[in-house]
């Protein structure tokens, strides 16, 4: 059988689309524009492929069945809705989803809520996902079940009889043995995913540390292979699992970067903040995204290096996200009273006002305007799966003289590590010396760096990534994908994966 061939189902907690009431009651439905779904695309369009997903509402009714209907018609694949109710919602998404597996896999299991009801939900949810799987497909197709929401999935569509081949990707990280022991249902949890065919996940380390757990806490696991895809065997199933760094819709981006649209606004923003470089943060509302410590950096960077004063401007954008539960509003409270004083401790009145902050979703020509107007970004989080801002912010660098100060905690940290400045987020001191490192740092340096990312981001875009994730869920031999030369890691606790296991 071939998987390149094969009909593909992807499956999401939400499907690509965004859904909202118009003035006169009825449904305005938008097709996503994420470099996931564009990517996605031709594909299923060319295999008459289905999208399976909750669409963003509790409400039903033959309206939203009429607009979903037209929906599919114009998107030239089917659209299945998955209905949930707002009590599923909470208990699924925000609670088990977010309350325990996001900040569980972010290593940060101190705020996780580990509430026995919100398991039970997510088992009836994933079988209710199941279920509209098994009413769309059939065993030639290949099933592609999408992030942390959907673990369970592969194991209710093995109950319901299901022939089909699954494959499952998680786009965040997957955490250390250590830590994943902490989750109450952690043998469940590894055994569902153990009814996959094919896992990816985002990077060497993620992959290591879900290798180290299977051998603990599944006896009877069998593992073979050395290479970038090892296979798992438990009584009889083999499981392939291996590492497929996410990436963007390169080429697209460097088109839309030169739009008249965006080099516009690009010569506006330089006009309104002239002589000095930009600095630039763009994240979701998250604490894992490391905005906090990111200000005290650039305070203490402020206070360290007079030089940057009026020469430097840090422009945060925070896009509102997850604002139902509680420690995202003490966020947005927290980074708005550091922003206020770092503002209030350096800002010469009538002249330069050191953070500039948004606090909104952007239109696409502005996020672009502002990756083309900062010499440098920010992207510090303090755990992250891939971070795809870094590789945006990289891929509209057109004239290849940015730098980036990257995380070592971000998934995108194994990839560009040769091009970055590479930071630890939790280092306040290193992280404003990184600030003025990238500052003072000479147009060659600069050059040099950003072509060795650019290029690596160029060669391994997002189309890349569904041809290599499809190409390893089907191969006869694992031996065809070695380890990529790239990601041979030069620091100890990534050297262990070159071992033959
Ligand atoms: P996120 O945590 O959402 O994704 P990230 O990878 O940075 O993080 O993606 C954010 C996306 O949102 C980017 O594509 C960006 O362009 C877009 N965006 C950012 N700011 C915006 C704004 N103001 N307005 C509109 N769009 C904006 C999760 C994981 C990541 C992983 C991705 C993909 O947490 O680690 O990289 O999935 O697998």
């Amino acid at each position: 059988m071939n998987t390149r061939s094969q009909r593909l189902i992807v499956v999401s907690n939400r499907l690509p689309f965004a859904l909202g009431r118009q003035g006169d009651g009825t449904w305005k439905i938008r097709p996503g524009s994420g470099g996931l779904v564009t990517a996605l695309l031709p594909l299923l369009r060319d295999r008459g492929g289905t999208w399976i997903g909750w669409p963003g509402t509790s409400e039903g009714g033959g309206d939203l069945d009429a607009a979903l209907a037209q929906a599919t018609h114009d998107a030239g694949y089917a659209l299945k809705p998955v209905a949930l109710t707002s009590e599923e919602v909470h208990n699924f998404y925000l609670g088990f989803s977010n309350e325990i597996v996001w900040p569980l896999f972010h290593d940060m299991h101190s705020l996780c809520n580990f509430r026995p009801e919100y398991w039970r939900t997510y088992l009836n949810v994933n079988r209710k996902y199941a279920d509209v799987v098994a009413a769309n497909s059939n065993a030639r197709d290949f099933v592609w079940v999408h992030d942390y929401h959907l673990m369970h999935v592969a194991s209710e569509l093995r109950r319901l009889g299901s022939r089909a081949r699954l494959g499952f990707f998680l786009h965040i990280p997957f955490p250390p043995l250590d830590i994943f022991v902490k989750l109450p249902w952690r043998f469940p949890l590894l055994r569902a995913l153990l009814e996959y065919d094919m896992i990816g996940f985002q990077t060497l380390r993620d992959r290591r540390n879900f290798l180290q757990c299977v051998r603990t806490l599944v006896k009877e696991a069998r593992v073979r292979g050395s290479g970038q895809v090892l296979a798992v065997d438990v009584n009889g199933h083999e499981v392939r699992f291996g590492s497929f760094p996410i990436s963007i819709d390169y080429n697209a981006f460097v088109r839309n970067a030169s739009q008249p649209e965006v080099t516009g606004k690009v010569a506006e923003l330089k006009a309104l903040l002239p002589n000095r470089q930009l600095v630039l943060g763009v994240d979701r509302l998250d604490y894992t995204k490391g905005i906090p410590d990111r200000l005290e950096a650039f305070r203490n960077a402020l206070q360290r290096y007079p030089d940057l004063h009026e020469r430097i401007t840090l422009i945060q954008v925070v896009v509102p996200s997850r604002v139902d539960i509680p420690q995202y509003h003490e966020l947005k409270t927290h980074i708005e009273r550091l922003v206020g004083e770092i503002n209030g401790q350096f800002t010469r009145p009538g002249g330069w006002v050191p953070i500039h902050y948004v606090y909104r979703s952007l239109a696409r020509v502005d996020l672009l305007a502002y990756y083309q107007t900062a010499q440098i970004a920010l992207v510090t989080p303090l755990k992250d799966g891939m971070n795809l801002v870094a590789k945006e912010f990289c891929a509209c660098s057109i004239e290849e003289d940015c730098v980036l100060i990257l995380s070592e905690f971000a998934g995108a940290a194994a990839q560009l590590q040769r091009g970055a400045l590479l930071v630890n987020p939790y280092d306040i001191e290193g992280m404003a010396d990184a600030i003025h490192h990238a500052f003072v740092m000479p147009t060659k340096e600069r050059t040099a760096r950003m072509r060795r990312m650019r290029r690596s981001i160029r060669e391994q875009d997002i189309f890349w990534w569904i041809d290599s994730f499809l190409r390893a869920a089907i191969a006869k031999d694992l031996s065809d994908f070695p380890l990529p030369e790239d990601y041979v890691p030069r620091d100890e606790w990534l050297r262990d994966e070159v071992i033959p296991l």
